[in-house]
């Protein structure tokens, strides 16, 4: 109080900078007249409250998107995706706010703690409601984005390639708004072997097939007559197809499949997400060096009677996109809510698989189905979730490797589809996963994609553009 009455006599213009406001470091005040130490001192109060966690950019719009990619069922929630910037959750109000970090000891600071900003900047746009983007790890970098309505086009030297590296429109069926080709998974031995995988919802039925094809001999081009049926599973309804496939550090196929769709998964007695005999609302390993493909031994269900073998694990509704952090191996699966809950869950490199990550039983961390009393026992539960006050339908991302932000090292990235709100997230020193609100785009982010470097992207579905993610200091 005495520094501060001190500098506040000051008679001319006087600038109160973060410095003065450690665990306010986003207040910045200037002063033209002294207008007496209880006024500013409130003026200080409201601004500090005022500012909170949330770091929007300046130049950040919110645009309403017609629809969702992972639509939920409740359709007032697409109607009006958040006229209003959500609220900030009184946990991320607590969180520790240190001192303006240097560059310098960024690395050093919790980075979770840091109050770094989000933006994004674009790298090529003309793309058909593009869903993923990849690479092959060839030493090439050329970037590959999944066009929904069957296409996968190539970015080479800060170029998109006239002819496509795939075009198979004519045997994908996306005119439901979550069908189509969805995901693209290059072989880990892709160098060598030339092989990569695909996920779509076939003509006419709608069923999710997984493909394997092979490059041509044009690196540019891939051979369409190479098409090889890995897996095919029917769908009962035309959304919640999952839709990802990508390897895992262990050297298999995951695959990504929703509950089959409709709302509320009523698909039999307990819904597909708790049925150890369906395919659908799992998290699936498959072996694809043998041909159709072979189970894992070590999968959780391996030999378990009544159970499918390739899930790896269960309870999900729509797992639309899943990552494993590149360094620590650890699994991160963005699960779209229904009604009220959007939810990251997390399974450590540790585990063996098997884990029940609850739907239809909980939608997020509360009772769905039954409405209360539900036992949550066995289940597990989600380490991040935000309610529909802030969004509708979870994009899943990566946790940053990248070398350009080293500050961002360890966090995990990830987005709403509806409302642009765009997060990181990693446990705090006590162990405790915390979620920070960092910017809102004014797309809708369908995906995020890594490149070799480990830099991430964000693929804006309704504005058919790829954007670089971009972060800064204060
Ligand atoms: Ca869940």
């Amino acid at each position: 109080m005495v520094l501060w009455y001190n500098l506040l006599r000051i008679p001319d213009r006087v600038y109160l900078g973060a410095v003065l406001f450690t665990g306010y470091e986003r207040c910045e005040l200037s002063f033209d007249r002294m207008i007496g130490f209880v006024s500013i001192l409130s003026l200080t109060l409201a601004g500090c409250a005022g500012s909170a966690v949330v770091t929007l950019p300046q130049a950040a719009v919110t645009v309403a998107p017609t629809a969702s990619l992972a639509t939920p069922a409740v359709t007032s929630a697409l109607a009006q995706p958040a006229a209003t910037p959500p609220s900030v959750p009184a946990t991320l109000a607590a969180t520790p706010r240190p001192a303006t970090p240097a560059a310098t000891n960024a690395a050093a600071q919790p980075p979770q703690a840091l109050s770094f900003r989000l933006s994004v900047e674009p790298v090529q746009s003309g793309f058909e409601r593009p869903v993923y983007l990849t690479q092959p790890d060839d030493g090439t970098d050329r970037l590959f984005v999944v066009e929904q309505p069957g296409r996968i086009r190539i970015i080479a030297n800060g170029q998109l390639l006239e002819s496509p590296f795939l075009d198979i429109t004519s045997q994908v069926l996306s005119t439901g708004n979550e069908q189509g080709l969805l995901s693209l998974a290059f072989h880990p031995n892709y160098k060598s072997n030339g092989l990569f995988f695909v996920d779509y919802t076939r003509q006419p039925d709608g069923a999710t097939v997984i493909a394997r094809y092979h490059v041509s001999g044009d690196p540019n081009v891939a051979d369409p007559n190479s098409a090889s049926t890995v897996l095919t599973i029917n769908q009962p309804q035309a959304n919640h197809n999952g839709g990802l496939v990508t390897f895992g550090p262990d050297g298999y196929l995951y695959i990504g499949m929703g509950d089959g769709g409709g709302q509320g998964d009523q698909h039999g007695t307990a819904g597909n997400g708790q049925n150890l005999n369906a395919l659908l609302g799992k998290l699936l390993r498959i072996d694809v060096n043998r041909e159709p493909y072979a189970i894992p031994s070590s999968n959780p269900f391996a030999n378990k009677p009544g159970a499918r073998p390739e899930i790896w694990a269960s309870g999900l509704r729509n797992p639309w996109r899943f990552s494993f952090d590149r360094a620590s191996r650890d699994l991160y699966i963005a699960d779209v809510g229904q009604d009220t809950y959007e939810e990251i869950d997390f399974q450590p490199a540790s585990s063996s698989g098997g884990e029940n990550y609850g739907w239809r039983l909980m939608e997020g961390r509360h009772c769905y189905d039954p409405r209360t009393n539900c036992n949550p026992s066995g289940l597990t539960l989600p380490v991040l979730e935000y309610d529909h006050g802030s969004g509708c339908s979870v994009t899943g991302g990566y946790v940053y490797r990248g070398a350009r932000y080293p500050w961002l090292d360890g966090l995990y990235l990830f987005a709403d589809y509806c409302t642009g709100l765009t997060w990181s997230a990693a446990r705090n020193t006590s162990g405790a996963w915390e979620m920070t609100e960092r910017m809102r785009v004014n797309f809708q982010t369908s995906s995020f994609g890594q490149d070799r470097a480990g830099e991430l992207y964000l693929v804006g579905h309704n504005d058919g553009t790829i954007y670089r993610l971009v972060s800064t200091l204060p």
